[in-house]
């Protein structure tokens, strides 16, 4: 059978930084993420044919990649028939952007209705998280948190929405430093910084508070309570990446031009809060009002910016 789904990427407010179970992807932490629009990955799946075939981008995957995605195939079905999958993105891969969060989500969500298989929004993250961490909180739209769960094998980490797309209009302005692959992968940099740096325990002792605190500044929509949160957790996770051994270090000097640039629109009473992730790339959260003035300020510290809006849930088409 045939099947084809799109799932948005999503972005991390409270960040998932390290893993209790690597095989699992069980997190050390729990998190919260913005599902965004208009990225997206649109994944066809065609379950049955002669061999596996994995075109990424137009590309066929090789090594770990193709790898990857016949070991999450075998999750649905391990005595499944061979496979084809076209995923396309609308936006850079593997650059920071969250390309692996609406990857997996459209995959699993695409290849279990090809097999055949009908599952509920749960066991759908639940599959997803498998994959690739972040993806289990992109099958929903809006604001989503991933529940840390308590069982071995991982049934409850999963995504929990908070609440869907229509309930809080706001921008992400994505300052681009820079699209190119990064060097060190988001998975050996949460290993390496979990296995050596000494900031470690505090960041999952303290990251519970985070997310209660940015729950309840998405529930009453209060922006600066949400700012504050995420620029809060977005630095401790980068104290835990620069004193790992040797040092991940993501930031290129643009990306800290942007840093001081949000902080100094935020002085003259421009709502904006920054965030970054896995790579060089700054996240500006801001209103729909405030968004041209954030993006004008940005523009002359970067080669490109985008300007994204809370997205709805990964679906079938
Ligand atoms: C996040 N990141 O919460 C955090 C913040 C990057 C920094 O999830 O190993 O690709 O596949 O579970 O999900 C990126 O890591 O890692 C990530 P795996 P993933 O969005």
């Amino acid at each position: 059978m045939n099947a084809t789904a799109i799932a948005h990427p999503n972005i991390a407010l409270v960040k998932y930084w390290g893993k209790r179970n690597r095989a699992l992807n069980l997190p050390a932490v729990p998190s919260v993420s913005v599902t965004l629009a208009p990225f997206e990955t649109k994944t066809s799946v065609q379950w049955g044919g002669d061999s596996d075939r994995f075109v990424i981008n137009g590309v066929a995957a090789t090594g770990a990649a193709q790898q990857r995605i016949a070991s999450f195939l075998n999750l649905i079905d391990p005595s499944r028939p061979p496979v084809f999958v076209d995923s396309t993105n609308n936006f850079p891969t593997a650059a920071g952007l969250a390309s692996s969060s609406s990857a997996f989500a459209a995959l699993a969500l695409a290849a279990t209705a090809a097999a055949g298989r009908q599952m509920v929004l749960e066991d759908l993250s639940v599959l997803a998280r498998q994959g690739s961490g972040s993806a289990c909180r992109s099958l929903w739209g809006g604001f989503v948190t991933w529940r840390l769960g308590t069982q071995s094998d991982g049934t409850d980490s999963h995504g929990v929405p908070i609440d869907n797309e229509a309930h809080w209009d706001l921008r992400v302005v994505v300052a681009l430093v820079s699209d190119q692959k990064k060097a060190v992968s988001s998975r050996d940099g949460m290993n390496r910084t979990q296995e050596s740096s000494p900031l470690f325990d505090g960041w999952v002792t303290s990251g519970p508070n985070d997310v209660a605190e940015a729950e309840a500044a998405i529930r009453s929509r209060d922006l600066e309570r949400l700012g504050t949160v995420m620029e809060h957790s977005t630095m401790k996770m980068v104290g835990t990446m620069v004193s790992a051994q040797p040092a991940v270090l993501y930031m290129k000097p643009s990306t800290l031009a942007v840093l001081h640039a949000v902080r100094e629109l935020r002085s003259r009473g421009v709502p904006a809060w920054s965030t970054m992730d896995a790579g060089p790339n700054v996240k500006v959260l801001t209103t729909p009002e405030a968004e041209a003035a954030v993006i004008e300020h940005l523009r002359p510290h970067v080669p490109k910016v985008h300007s994204l809006s809370v997205g709805g849930p990964a679906r079938l088409l």
